[in-house]
């Protein structure tokens, strides 16, 4: 039935008419882009109506709003999203076919927004769409990077970054709001005088430079709801009245810095993934967003309360890891330089207001400042940061006497450093890991100290993700079956997938839903045919490992396997294999070269592998080019296997995982993460379990590590595998080429501990996992019970209960009804 606020006409002739006036042409003469642009601009008119009436009611209602801070929000495409959130997609999809148009190829011509490097930055995105879809008031605060995410291209097997200039056709989906822009400083130095009126402190930077921060809004749209929440980015601009005065003062120089600034701080995004940098601009990046975020905040708190020391009953602040952490001073600057307020006093909203997620237990992700740096480029802030330190340190030697130990650990400031994490948890009200395995290991190792200090701050959120993207719109076969068989009530309730465990005894059932993966695979088969130029049978097993390369991930674990598999397969022509179609997508941090070699790798293999008639194409190697949001939707909906291989301990949670598992892909992975939560729901039978415990590998580690030359003379599999990397095989001689991985696992070089992620510790392991994976792949029945029930049990692992779970425990929001926007098409 087509809903009255897309009345087929009425939205025809939008669409006809948008292409005229935009483009000055008639449908049949647009291009594919033109009517995407058309199409939105349609879309959004509806969109806005809601949005209108939503931050109306909030306004009214004056409800408490989330701010969820975040240098990440990969939010892949809007459109198709967008029309499934407002119950339309396929009222919509009617409409255009009768104009001729196909929704699919409209929505392909949308570039991902691409501003996240990978599950940091789509949690965030989750997140946005359960707070809307769930009535909470809520801001997504970000920067609005004019480069977002590299596209990856692949050459000669090796990648090849090439910038991602998602904005060139213009972005029908955001609205600049210049007359909300605010001015953010930089650097200079700090002048203090006393108000000879009111006798009080006064801080004045002087020498700084400046740029206008301008935001543009996107409408984050809840599903069938009438909830329209707003994502804010910020985009940069040079100050120009400052600018003309200069030159008229001839100083030409300071207006082009000031120009070049602007530029600069929003140009791209640092495609670092679980990885600190230390770079001057990134922290400029981090201050800016942060600055321009907190002082709209405060303004729009102020137009309704008159007692800015009440901020923390009307908001709330997530940080989403340390990068936003400066918001901790920050906020206490404007609240005693600008509103006026004592320490005291400010201190208290701040750390009411304010409350951090940890994500990673990675120490080279750990974000330290440079003292030097920090106070050059922020000289007021980094005062506050070095007085939030002293009276910290005071309550540390009250508790522990005598402990300098304590000291040095937990200090915000310390050797030349100023430790974000600390002083987050030193602030924060709040303090969460993202899976119970993280948050205990936080409490245990990483962060004990402060546990033991402050373990009410304490808290455990598994993650989540939104079911309206990975199953709705992403496996529109699968979703249309569930709700034939139990209703469409999963799509804002997941819990209810639970209805289809029943059927998992049906057999007519089972055989529907593996003939929807079969589909699924077809349709992901045509995508590599046409990418990759490689035929895989949907026959095979479809084995994927979609993520960032990150060597504690084990990519290369993964593809060592392979390697041993191949030889299997060559020594022994005779041996029964189960075809096996193994798919990798994976971007590396451009300066990550291990990394940047394991690509290299996988696509050496492919090579050999896709093209040795001898194997009868009993096994297949693909890596998918540029992995994204949009192409994910598709890789997930094909699998049969989830590679979750990642050495335990070191994964926080995983999302990929969650996704596969919603999609009916068992779990072929170690005890890391939330795979151990994905095992708990599923049970250990319905997924392949292999490798260390995150303990084991932690004792090893406390006691320097293992002797990865023991596994590698023990077991000459391995050892062939491994010599494979230096002999040629996979380089067409080239010894060198595999030299760092080579290293990496065995280090001849004696300069640093060797295999440090347990890669030859978990190899037989992971063999015999994957040996069961394929002897109950051979059991068709036995198969599809497995990966139903996988969907069945999936219910957990929705972002709508993960922010459920925010609000019950930090955030304290009240759902906000929003009737219906005019409707634009009465
Ligand atoms: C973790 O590595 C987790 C996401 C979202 C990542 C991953 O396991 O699912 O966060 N951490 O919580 C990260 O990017 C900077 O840290």
């Amino acid at each position: 039935m087509f809903s009255k606020r897309f009345e087929k006409k009425a939205f025809k002739a939008a669409v006809k008419d948008n292409v005229k006036t935009l483009y000055r042409k008639t449908i049949d003469e647009a291009t594919p882009q033109q009517l995407f642009q058309a199409v939105s601009y349609a879309v959004k008119d509806v969109i806005i109506d809601d949005w209108i009436e939503t931050q109306k009611r909030y306004d009214e209602t004056d409800a408490k709003t989330v701010y969820y801070m975040s240098m990440e929000f990969l939010m892949g495409r809007a459109l198709g999203n967008n029309l499934i959130n407002m119950t339309a997609y396929k009222d919509v999809k009617e409409a255009l076919e009768e104009m001729n148009i196909d929704l699919n190829v409209i929505e392909d011509q949308e570039p991902d927004a691409a501003l996240g490097n990978g599950g940091l930055g789509r949690l965030a995105a989750c997140f946005l769409d359960s707070l809307a879809t769930l009535n909470y008031p809520a801001y997504g605060c970000g920067i609005r990077y004019r480069y977002g995410m590299f596209k990856q291209k692949i050459k000669d097997g090796y990648q090849v970054e090439v910038p991602d200039n998602w904005l060139k056709e213009g972005n029908p989906f955001e609205i600049r709001r210049e007359e909300y822009a605010k001015e953010v400083r930089f650097g200079g130095n700090i002048r203090f005088e006393k108000d000879p009126v009111t006798g009080k402190d006064k801080f004045i930077q002087e020498n700084y430079e400046s740029v206008m921060a301008v935001p543009y809004d996107m409408p984050i749209v809840g599903y069938g709801n009438h909830v329209v929440n707003t994502l804010r980015v910020w985009d940069a601009k040079p100050i120009t009245d400052f600018k003309l005065d200069e030159f008229d003062r001839g100083n030409y120089h300071k207006a082009v810095e000031q120009e070049n600034l602007a530029k600069l701080i929003v140009d791209v995004l640092y495609p670092n993934d679980n990885h600190y940098s230390g770079k001057e601009l990134r922290l400029k990046q981090q201050y800016f967003f942060i600055s321009a975020s907190l002082q709209a905040l405060i303004e729009k708190y102020k137009k309704k309360h008159g007692d800015i020391r009440k901020l923390y009953e009307k908001v709330v602040i997530q940080m989403n890891d340390t990068h936003p952490t400066v918001a901790v001073p920050e906020l206490m600057r404007l609240l005693i330089d600008v509103e006026g307020l004592s320490w005291e006093d400010a201190w208290e909203v701040t750390s009411k207001t304010c409350a951090y997620t940890n994500h990673t237990i990675m120490a080279e992700a750990l974000e330290k400042w440079p003292i030097d740096l920090f106070s050059k480029l922020l000289p007021r802030i980094y005062q506050i940061v070095q007085e939030i330190d002293r009276r910290f340190l005071i309550k540390v030697r009250e508790m522990y006497p005598g402990n300098e130990e304590k000291v040095r650990k937990m200090a915000i400031l310390m050797n030349g450093q100023v430790r974000m994490a600390n002083m987050a948890i030193v602030a924060g009200f709040s303090v969460n890991g993202v899976a119970q395995l993280h948050t205990e290991i936080l409490e245990k190792q990483e962060l004990k100290d402060f546990y033991q200090m402050m373990p009410e701050k304490f808290n455990n959120k598994t993650n989540g993700i939104t079911q309206r993207r990975f199953l709705a719109h992403g496996n529109p076969l699968l979703a249309d079956w569930i709700t034939d068989k139990i209703g469409d009530g999963w799509i804002t309730d997941l819990s209810q997938i639970a209805k289809l465990k029943p059927l998992v005894e049906d057999e007519d059932a089972r055989r529907e839903f593996m003939e929807i993966k079969y589909q699924n695979k077809v349709r992901l088969a045509k995508y590599i045919k046409e990418h990759n130029g490689i035929d895989v049978d949907p026959r095979s097993i479809f084995d994927i490992q979609v993520k960032r390369l990150h060597e504690y991930k084990r990519q290369l674990l993964n593809i060592l396997h392979i390697m041993y598999l191949y030889n299997q397969i060559k020594e022994h022509p005779e041996m029964s294999f189960y075809p096996r179609t193994f798919i990798f997508g994976a971007k590396a941090a451009a300066g990550y070269l291990r990394a940047k070699e394991t690509i290299k790798l996988i696509n050496s293999v492919a090579d050999v592998v896709n093209n040795d008639r001898s194997i009868n194409g009993k096994l297949k190697v693909v890596f998918i080019e540029d992995y994204r949001v949009s192409n994910a939707e598709i890789l997930f909906a094909a699998a049969d296997v989830s590679e979750q291989i990642s050495t335990a301990s070191k994964e926080a949670s995983g999302t990929g995982n969650m996704k596969f598992m919603l999609n009916g892909a068992p779990t072929l992975g170690t005890m890391d993460g939330a795979n151990v939560e994905i095992v708990h729901e599923v049970g250990e039978e319905n997924a392949f379990i292999f490798g260390l415990s995150s303990q084991e590998v932690i004792n090893y580690e406390n006691n320097g590590g293992y002797n990865p030359t023991d596994v590698y003379f023990n077991d000459w599999e391995i050892k062939r595998v491994v010599d494979q990397l230096m002999d040629g095989t996979y380089s067409n001689g080239d010894h060198n080429m595999y030299i760092n991985l080579y290293n990496s696992l065995l280090n001849t070089q004696c300069t640093d501990k060797a295999d440090t992620y347990f890669i030859l510790k978990d190899f037989r392991s992971y063999a015999d996992a994957q040996k069961r994976v394929e002897e109950a792949y051979r059991d068709q029945q036995r198969w599809s019970k497995m990966a139903m029930m996988n969907t069945a049990c999936s219910g957990k692992f929705t972002s709508d209960r993960t922010i459920e779970e925010y609000v019950r425990d930090i955030w304290h929001l009240e759902k906000v009804e929003v009737p219906s926007g005019q409707d634009l098409f009465e």
